[in-house]
């Protein structure tokens, strides 16, 4: 598969840029059960492995970079209103063309010009507002999983150039999703219209490396079959380019199966076992595995560390959407790698 989307070596940030900004790959404490103890301890600071900021996903969506949104959460602007929280975010449906690979381009409706839209971030009991803005040419909306009120249920079509507010509060705590349900919802979200809304818990989780996958598939052809998957957008970005994470630091992934005409899917981790907590709407995992199956729009925190450096995959165990785009991989480092 050609790869648009490679690290230049040179453009890798060197151990004096990272020691400047504070980002110097300290190493912690070894041992085969440190990622439980960094859960049980005090609040420890959260290290990212640098990663070239430079770099540009120029072939697909211009504002499409899977690296860059993997790590970005959209935590809205806040107001207080009649003494309570209100989380306000924006979000406009557009129009674009994704280039998938250098041969296949797909017409997509993007949100805010992503795949998948924003990751929505606010906390249990905190009042969230959407400013919806259609442009993307149909009819669409946007449906937030959670507890709400028929009228902010986001069924009814916001036609092009229109735009709505949705309001409610943000509750039960765990990882949602919102997506467009204009008929036929399958070929409205399969053409891009979904994203991840995380209500945090009133306590806060331990720290750790956080970030969102979403599976999601491509229909190029009309066919109600899916002929590429991607996490986050693209497929076979982070097989090309490995996310980077550090040694025995606790990953934090908030995972969602959004693709459609596919009845269910897997995700598998190489190397490793994960703690699930099922929709994220728990304080305590409730199974612990290597492989888990998820249906359309589950969704799932998983938590692990590596404890030996070097590439480990990532990815559904159906291997024909692995083939086809949804494949990833995480390279553990130390820190230590580069030389000054
Ligand atoms: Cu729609």
């Amino acid at each position: 598969m050609p790869n648009n989307f490679i690290f230049p070596k040179e453009k890798l940030w060197s151990r004096r840029q990272i020691l400047k900004i504070g980002l110097a790959g300290t190493s912690i404490a070894s041992g085969t059960a440190l990622w439980q103890t960094l859960r049980n301890s005090a609040r420890l600071p959260v290290k990212v492995p640098p990663w070239d900021a430079t770099m540009q996903a120029q072939a697909a969506l211009p504002t499409l970079n899977p690296m860059k949104l993997l790590r970005d959460f959209d935590y809205g602007t806040v107001k207080r209103e009649n003494g309570r929280t209100i989380r306000e975010f924006r979000l406009t449906a557009g129009t674009s063309e994704i280039h998938l690979n250098s041969a296949v381009s797909y017409n997509v409706w993007d949100l805010n010009g992503r795949i998948p839209g924003p990751t929505l971030r606010a906390k249990q009991g905190e009042r969230v507002r959407v400013l919806f803005l259609n442009q993307a040419g149909h009819s669409h909306s946007l449906h937030f999983h959670g507890v709400h009120p028929a009228e902010m249920d986001g069924v009814r079509p916001v036609s092009h150039g229109k735009a709505t507010i949705y309001e409610f509060d943000a509750e039960p705590y765990g990882v949602h999703l919102y997506h467009c349900h204009i008929e036929p919802v399958t070929r409205h979200i399969a053409k891009g219209l979904y994203g991840m809304f995380i209500i945090d818990p009133p306590q806060p989780r331990p720290p750790a490396d956080e970030m969102v996958l979403v599976m999601a598939g491509y229909d190029v052809n009309d066919d109600n079959k899916n002929e590429y998957y991607a996490f986050n957008g693209l497929p076979h970005f982070y097989m090309n380019n490995p996310i980077r994470i550090y040694k025995d630091q606790l990953i934090r992934l908030y995972v969602l199966n959004i693709i459609e005409f596919d009845p269910a899917v897997t995700f598998h981790l190489h190397a490793n076992f994960f703690d699930v907590y099922r929709y994220g709407m728990s304080m305590t995992p409730t199974e612990k595995t290597d492989v888990i199956t998820m249906g359309i729009a589950e969704r799932h925190i998983f938590e692990f560390a590596f404890r030996y450096p070097g590439k480990y995959m990532f990815h559904p165990h159906q291997d024909v959407m692995a083939e086809n785009g949804c494949m990833g991989q995480f390279e553990v480092v130390t820190g230590k790698e580069e030389k000054s």
